[in-house]
C-alpha cells in the first residue's frame, strides 16, 4: 500500500494539496513522453484544442497510469475506496509559447458534486518555478468558490481563460515535482501556473478528476472508469478501456466523450474557446 501517511493527510487538509508523492521511475515518465510524442508526430491534430482531453480512451500507457496501484492508494486516502476515473487532460507547455493557466478553483466550472473528488497531476517532465509549475494557495481551499472572470486570454491555457482576482501572490507555494512525481488537490484550492521560462516543454498529465462513486456530474454528461472498489450509485456511463493504441472505436469514443465535456465547460459561457 501506498496510502498516504499521517503527514502528507494533513498537508492536504490543512493546506488543500499534497506534494510531491513518488510515483513513477525517470525511465516511466520518460517512456510516457515518448508517447506523446509518437501520438504527435503520427496524429497531429490528436492532442491539440479540446483532443488534450481523455487520451487515456485511446492510448493503454495513459490508460494504466489512470489505473496506477500505487496513485489509487494515496486517491483512496482521500476520498476512499470505490474511486472512478472522471477525465483526464493533458497540460503541455510549449518553451517557445506563453501558456500560462489563470487562478482558478476547479470546483468552479467542473460540476462534480458533492466535493469528494481529487485532481491528481503527474509530472511526466520535471516542473519548477522555470518552466511554469502550479501555484497553489494554501489554505484557499477552505474559503467559499469564489468569483472568476472568463478573460478568454489567448495564451490562457483554461478554457475560458476563467480568473479570479487578487490572489495574494505572497501566500502562493511553487508546486515543484520532479518527472514521475505527483500532486494531489483540492476542488477548491486556487492555483495557476505561468509561461514556461525554460527551453524544454513542460508536460503533467492531469486525472481530472478521481471522483467518489457517490459523485454525480451536476452540470452535464462524463464517463467514468472503474478505478477500483464498486459504483454504488451509477450515475455515469461506463467507458470500457483501450487495449490498443489509436483504436478507431476508441477514437470516435474520445471525441463523443470530448463533445460532451466541452458542453459542461463552456456552459453559459459566452464563447467557446480553443480547448
Ligand atoms: O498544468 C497546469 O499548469 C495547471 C493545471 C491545473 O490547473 C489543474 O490541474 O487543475
Amino acid at each position: 500500500m501506498s496510502a498516504l501517511n499521517g503527514k502528507q493527510l494533513k498537508d492536504y487538509n490543512d493546506n488543500g494539496f499534497v506534494s510531491p508523492v513518488n510515483i513513477l521511475s525517470l525511465e516511466e515518465a520518460a517512456e510516457i513522453k515518448k508517447e506523446i510524442e509518437y501520438i504527435e508526430k503520427k496524429w497531429p491534430n490528436e492532442l491539440i484544442g479540446l483532443g488534450r482531453n481523455n487520451v487515456h480512451y485511446i492510448s493503454p500507457i495513459f490508460d494504466q497510469v489512470c489505473h496506477n496501484s500505487k496513485i489509487l492508494d494515496a486517491v483512496e486516502s482521500i476520498i476512499g475506496k470505490d474511486i472512478l476515473v472522471g477525465g483526464t487532460t493533458l497540460f503541455i507547455k510549449d518553451p517557445d509559447k506563453k501558456g500560462f493557466v489563470s487562478w482558478h478553483q476547479d470546483a468552479k466550472y467542473i460540476g462534480f458534486e458533492p466535493y469528494n473528488w481529487v485532481t491528481a497531476w503527474l509530472a511526466i517532465t520535471d516542473a519548477n518555478e522555470e518552466n511554469g509549475c502550479m501555484r497553489m494557495w494554501s489554505g484557499s481551499h477552505k474559503e467559499k468558490i469564489k468569483d472568476h472572470k472568463d478573460t478568454y486570454d489567448k495564451n490562457n491555457l483554461l478554457t475560458r481563460g476563467q480568473t479570479v482576482q487578487d490572489v495574494p501572490i505572497e501566500k502562493t507555494t511553487p508546486n515543484i515535482l520532479k518527472a514521475g512525481q505527483l500532486s494531489l488537490h483540492h476542488p477548491m484550492i486556487v492555483h495557476g501556473s505561468g509561461p514556461n521560462k525554460s527551453n524544454q516543454r513542460r508536460i503533467g498529465f492531469v486525472i481530472q478528476s478521481y471522483i467518489g462513486a457517490n459523485v454525480d456530474q451536476v452540470l452535464g454528461k462524463i464517463f467514468v472508469q472503474q478505478a477500483r472498489g464498486k459504483d454504488t450509485f451509477k450515475y455515469h456511463e461506463h467507458a470500457k478501456r483501450p487495449i490498443e493504441l489509436m483504436n478507431k472505436n476508441d477514437m470516435i469514443f474520445k471525441n463523443k466523450a470530448n463533445e460532451e465535456l466541452s458542453k459542461i465547460f463552456y456552459k453559459d459561457a459566452k464563447k467557446i474557446g480553443k480547448f
